[in-house]
Order: structure tokens, then C-alpha cells, then sequence
């Protein structure tokens, strides 16, 4: 996988601004945006601007871009305050993967329960 831009990729599209997102964050390479149907009062997607489309080619093809993930999802939270929080990355639609551009949920400002469903 090689990172480049999908063309009938959603969060793609997101990157490039052809489609809205209400963006809290961005950086050279990852934006951040609020999920458009929040699960929590702090639902946040942060992805990648390389496209790869899921957690796992994302970890093994690019690791350090990863990390630069994994680090704004601790600024979400501090930008919004958040004591705890989960951040997850659904991977494989058995797991409710549904958009195969990889992405880390940012969710918090409620009780969130263990094991998720
Ligand atoms: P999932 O882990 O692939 O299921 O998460 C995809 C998320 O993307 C899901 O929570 C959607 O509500 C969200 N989303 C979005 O925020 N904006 C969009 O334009 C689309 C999906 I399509």
C-alpha cells in the first residue's frame, strides 16, 4: 500500500477538501475531524492524510506516520479536556470497520463501558 490518494475514498476526499468536516486539528500529515454521528460528547476521527486502509498497513507501512497519529489523539484530548477516553481503531468490518481509510476514534466526555460492544 503505497499511501497515495484514493479516488473513491471518503476521508480522501476529506483531506482534499471536496467534502465538508468540522476540522479540530490538523498537521503536515494527519487531520483531525468531529464524527458526523458522535457516540459521545467528544467523538473525533483522527486520520492519516496518506491514504491506508486500515490500522494494521497503516502500522506496518508506515509506522512513524502512525505515531504521528497515535500523538493527536492525546491532543484531541487535551484540547477538549478530556481526563479518560478510548481511542480505537476498528479494523476489518467484522470489527464495524465501514470507511477503509484508516482512522483512530477519539471518544470520551461520558462513562464509557468495558468490553465495548
Ligand atoms: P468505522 O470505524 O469505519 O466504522 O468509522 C467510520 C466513521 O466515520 C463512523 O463513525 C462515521 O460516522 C464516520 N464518518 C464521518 O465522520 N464522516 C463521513 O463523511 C463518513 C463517515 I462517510
Amino acid at each position: 500500500m503505497t499511501g497515495e490518494a484514493q479516488e473513491d475514498c471518503l476521508f480522501c476526499k476529506i483531506v482534499a477538501g471536496h467534502i465538508p468536516a468540522t476540522v479540530v486539528r490538523e498537521t503536515d500529515t494527519t487531520v483531525a475531524f468531529r464524527d458526523i454521528n458522535p457516540q459521545a460528547p467528544t467523538h473525533v476521527l483522527v486520520i492519516p492524510k496518506a491514504h491506508y486502509p486500515d490500522a494494521a498497513s497503516l502500522a506496518t507501512g508506515a509506522p512513524d506516520l502512525a505515531a504521528d497519529v497515535l500523538r493527536e489523539t492525546k491532543a484531541v484530548a487535551d484540547e477538549d479536556k478530556l481526563d479518560s477516553y478510548r481511542v480505537v481503531f476498528n479494523t476489518g468490518g467484522g470489527a464495524g470497520q465501514t470507511v477503509f481509510h484508516a482512522h483512530a476514534h477519539v471518544l470520551g466526555g461520558r462513562g464509557l463501558e468495558w468490553p465495548p460492544g
